[in-house]
């Protein structure tokens, strides 16, 4: 959790490049007002995004405005259930990479949407339900949050699982049914694959203070308060022609429970009031020092999923709109906010060690070999299945390589492994090292996790250094 991926931009990222590997910060308070949405934000600490359709890529007035204006890019479809996994245990990213290669070769933050929605599922989850379906979810998470280890600034590990309506309470879904901890569960999992990208959850009526955006308030406040990993929450913003009064405050109570917050599918119907609703909402996030960044739900109007509503910052030639005038006044007027320091642990993101388990021996350290490690595991259960953490922590003489073996109760069986390699997958299995983890100097401490079948209560790790 100490090693999130920081906002961390150029402020002259549309002519950074490959930055992304670093997503290194260059932040300048003093920098002249930007001229372009991606600039302007990124002079201010944040970023400025739109979705994107891979399908588009090859329109060039669609890509001059994306490739100019924006510094963060989200899949308008392409990461989702339905795409990522048309078939069960069958990954397809072919869609979804093109867009985080056009993204990342420009030097822009990817957000990912989404790893688990009650919509776009495909058929085969659509029918499965309880344990079967709750194991086939966390293994989606795992698989495809590790895939894109490294290159995803934040996830919207869940999207859209509070209700309508006064109640303030979860959306009925096949997700839901089984069991309320089903979101926690999917956290945990993204935490365990990913742990340097931020994890949102992400929903829409939520764009004041009302009984849904309660609801979210109070599950953000359980899991801040149990420790379950989560870091931003992601307002839609589909608007229309006003903006709750309370909007700014909104946003606030949840940064002040400390998560970042972040303006994820922006979108106003065109009106007399849609640029002072665009320009309302930048001040809003500007004004909000964890509001961290906005991405509009499209590029230009005839891109949108709101046809006939032009909600959009560019028409459908790619000209600039009057919205578009009072956003970039916005940003260049708001504060900026200062990125924490780099942590070298949070560095080259695209490594998936916890630590610089790669980096050579302190010369000043003894040899190291054989003085031992040790290994704790954390677990997250639900009826049928869990998924394992494991922390392992290097002895006084550090580690050349590790075992780890633990016994799986009787009935458990390992399905699914990262961050190690596994023996087997029933009895006692044994989890060694992978070329990148295996040497950790004295004290340093790497993780990695499997899921399993079954019930995971009661296992004890012990590890074994070499
Ligand atoms: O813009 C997306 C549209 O192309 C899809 O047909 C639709 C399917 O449900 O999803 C749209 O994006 C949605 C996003 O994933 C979640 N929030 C609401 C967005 C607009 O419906």
């Amino acid at each position: 959790m100490n090693r999130k991926r920081t906002l961390q931009l150029m402020a002259t990222v549309s002519v950074a490049g490959a930055i992304v590997a670093a997503m290194t910060v260059t932040f300048s308070p003093s920098a002249s007002a930007g001229t372009t949405l991606g600039t302007s934000a990124a002079e201010k600490g944040r970023y400025f995004g739109a979705a994107v359709a891979a399908g588009k890529l090859g329109d060039s007035t669609y890509t001059t405005v994306l490739n100019r204006e924006f510094n963060s890019v989200v899949a308008e479809n392409e990461m989702k259930w339905a795409s990522t996994e048309p078939q069960r245990n069958s990954f397809n990213y072919s869609s979804a990479d093109r867009i985080v290669n056009h993204a990342t070769s420009r030097g822009m933050l990817v957000r990912g949407h989404t790893l688990l929605w009650h919509a776009q599922q495909p058929t085969w989850a659509q029918n499965l339900s309880g344990s079967d379906l709750r194991s086939a979810a966390i293994n989606h998470v795992t698989r495809v949050a590790t895939y894109y280890r490294g290159k995803i600034h934040s996830w919207d590990v869940v999207n859209e699982a509070f209700a309508d309506g006064g109640g303030g309470g979860r959306r009925d879904s096949n997700l839901q049914r089984t069991g309320n901890d089903w979101i926690e569960a999917a956290f945990r999992a993204a935490d365990a694959a990913d742990p340097g990208a931020r994890l949102c959850y992400n929903d829409y009526n939520t764009d004041g203070v009302n009984a849904k955006s309660t609801g979210i308030y109070n599950m953000v406040r359980d899991f801040k308060s149990r420790g379950v990993p989560i870091d931003c929450v992601g307002f839609q913003s589909h608007l229309g022609g006003s903006v709750p009064g309370d909007y700014q405050a909104n946003l606030q109570r949840f940064a002040d429970l400390g998560v970042d917050v972040q303006i994820t599918e922006l979108d106003v119907a065109q009106g007399s009031n849609q640029a002072n609703v665009y320009g309302t909402v930048t001040r809003a996030c500007m004004a909000v020092s964890r509001c961290t960044g906005i991405t509009t739900w499209g590029v230009r109007d005839c891109d949108s999923w709101r046809g006939g509503e032009n909600p959009l910052l560019f028409d459908c030639s790619g000209n600039k709109k009057a919205a578009y005038t009072n956003v970039l006044n916005a940003l260049n007027a708001g504060p900026g906010i200062t990125p924490p320091p780099t942590n070298p642990t949070t560095g080259p993101t695209s490594g998936p060690t916890t630590g610089p388990t790669s980096s050579p021996p302190d010369p000043t350290t003894p040899p190291v070999g054989g003085s031992g490690c040790t290994a704790t595991v954390s677990l997250n259960s639900w009826t049928g299945g869990f998924v394992a953490s494991v922390r392992v922590t290097a002895g006084s003489g550090g580690t050349n390589g590790w075992t780890v073996s633990v016994a799986l109760p009787s009935g458990a069986s390992v399905t699914n492994t990262w961050s190690a390699s596994a023996s087997g997958t029933t009895g006692t299995v044994r989890f060694t090292n992978v070329s990148y983890n295996g040497r950790l100097t004295p004290g340093q401490v790497t993780e990695f996790g499997f899921q399993g079948n079954g019930s995971g209560s009661g296992m004890t790790p012990t590890c074994t250094a070499s």
